[in-house]
C-alpha cells in the first residue's frame, strides 16, 4: 500500500508548544483528535507537561488538585526502593497490587489550527484542562465526533481511582459543556460514530479488564450519547501478529460503500504500535466484515521510531476526502504527523471474514 507521509512531518513537536505551567517542560504534543471547523482544520493535541526537577536524585510527579485549581508536585527520591522508574511514562509502586503510583507528566488538551492541514499554529492557552478529582492525573488522547453543529470531544480521564472516558461538547471551540464520565474505569479509546444507525448511536470502547479477558475492542449503543448499553465484544487480539498485545479504536469511524471503516491501533506485547483497519456492517456495526492482515501504517520513519516512547504510530482522527484518507497520528508519544492513504487500497487490502 502506498503511504504518503507529509514532507512537513512531524507537523507539531513539543518545541512548538509553550509550557502552560511555570517550571515545566512540554514533552509531548501528540495523539490529537481532529475536527474540521469553518475553513480550518483543528488538531486537539494531547499536550503532556513534566515538572523540571531541581535535584537529579528527585522525581517530581504532577497531580492536579481540584480544590486549589492548580498542580501539586509530589517528591519521590530516585533511590526509594518502593518505586520503579523503568517506564518513562509512569512511576510504579512495587508494593501495591495495581503496581501504579503516578504518571511522570500531566496531559491536557490544546488546539492547533491550520488552513492547509500541514502548517499549524498552536493556541496559547489550554482548551480543555483537568477540572475535577477524576482528572487529577490528566486528560489524554481526545477524539472528536461532529454531529450536526455540535462537536463531541471525549478523552481518557486519569486519576488514582482509574482511567475512564469523559465527554464534553462545543459548538465553537470556545465554550465547553461538561457531560461527565460516559465509560467507567478501566476504559479508553472510545470512538463515537458520526450518525445514528437504525435509530441508535454507537460507540467503540476498550475496557482494560483485570480478571478475565484482554484489552480488546467492544461496541455499545445509546439513545443519547450519555448512557451506553447492549455491550458486545467486537474484535480481539491475534496471537503472533502485529496486534497481539493490545488493540483499541483509533480514528472516528467513517461510512464507505462497503461498510463503516475504523482505523484502529494494535500493539505487540513489546509495545510496538501500528495502525490497521476494521470494516463493520453498515446496518449493524457490531458485525465485523473484514480486517487488516498487515498494518496500513507501521512506525518506520525516524520520528515514529524515536522519541519519548518509540515505535508508536497512534491515530485519533482522520479526514476523508474522496479516495484520500488523511490520517493524523501521534508519533513516539512525542509529536504529530499525517499520512495520506487511498481508501480503495485500504479496502482492497482487507481480509474478508
Ligand atoms: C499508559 C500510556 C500513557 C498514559 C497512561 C495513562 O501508560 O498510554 O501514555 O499516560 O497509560 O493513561
Amino acid at each position: 500500500m502506498k503511504t504518503y507521509r507529509y514532507e512537513q512531518n512531524p507537523l507539531i513537536t513539543p518545541k512548538d508548544v509553550k509550557p502552560f505551567h511555570e517550571g515545566f517542560d512540554v514533552i509531548g504534543a501528540f495523539n490529537a483528535g481532529v475536527a474540521v471547523y469553518g475553513d480550518e482544520i483543528l488538531m486537539l493535541l494531547r499536550v503532556a507537561e513534566r515538572p523540571i526537577s531541581p535535584d537529579p536524585d528527585l522525581v517530581l510527579a504532577p497531580v492536579f488538585n481540584p480544590d486549589r485549581g492548580a498542580v501539586d508536585l509530589v517528591e519521590i527520591r530516585k533511590d526509594d526502593v518502593r518505586y520503579d522508574f523503568s517506564d518513562p511514562r509512569v512511576i510504579r509502586d512495587v508494593t501495591v497490587t495495581s503496581g501504579f503510583a503516578y504518571l511522570t507528566s500531566l496531559s491536557y488538551i490544546r488546539i492547533a489550527r491550520s488552513r492547509d492541514g500541514r502548517h499549524f499554529t498552536v493556541d496559547d492557552q489550554p482548551f480543555v484542562y483537568p477540572s475535577q478529582q477524576l482528572e487529577s492525573f490528566g486528560i489524554e488522547d481526545p477524539r472528536v465526533t461532529q454531529i450536526g453543529d455540535t462537536y463531541y470531544i471525549y478523552f481518557s480521564a486519569v486519576s488514582p481511582v482509574g482511567i475512564g472516558e469523559s465527554m464534553v461538547s462545543t459548538k465553537d471551540f470556545v465554550s465547553v459543556v461538561h457531560h461527565g464520565m460516559i465509560f467507567g474505569p478501566d476504559n479508553k479509546d472510545v470512538l463515537i460514530f458520526p450518525e445514528k444507525v437504525n435509530g441508535k448511536y454507537y460507540a467503540l470502547h476498550r475496557p482494560t479488564v483485570k480478571s478475565i479477558g484482554y484489552p480488546e475492542i467492544w461496541i455499545a449503543e445509546s439513545d443519547n450519547l450519555l448512557y451506553w448499553g447492549n455491550h458486545k465484544h467486537l474484535a480481539g487480539l491475534r496471537e503472533g501478529m502485529w496486534d497481539s498485545g493490545r488493540i483499541g479504536g483509533g480514528a472516528v469511524p467513517f461510512r464507505t460503500e462497503k461498510g463503516w471503516l475504523e482505523l484502529y491501533h494494535g500493539a505487540t506485547k513489546e509495545h510496538r504500535y501500528c495502525m490497521g483497519a476494521l470494516l463493520l456492517d453498515l446496518d449493524d456495526p457490531s458485525k465485523v466484515i473484514a480486517r487488516s492482515g498487515v498494518p496500513v501504517l507501521e512506525p518506520v520513519a525516524d520520528y515514529e521510531r524515536n522519541g519519548f516512547f518509540g515505535d508508536v504510530v497512534f491515530s485519533c482522527g482522520a479526514i476523508v476526502e474522496g479516495d484520500t484518507v488523511k490520517m493524523y497520528y501521534g508519533v513516539a508519544d512525542t509529536s504529530m504527523a499525517c499520512a495520506e492513504l487511498s481508501l480503495q487500497e485500504i479496502l482492497d487490502s482487507l481480509v474478508y471474514l
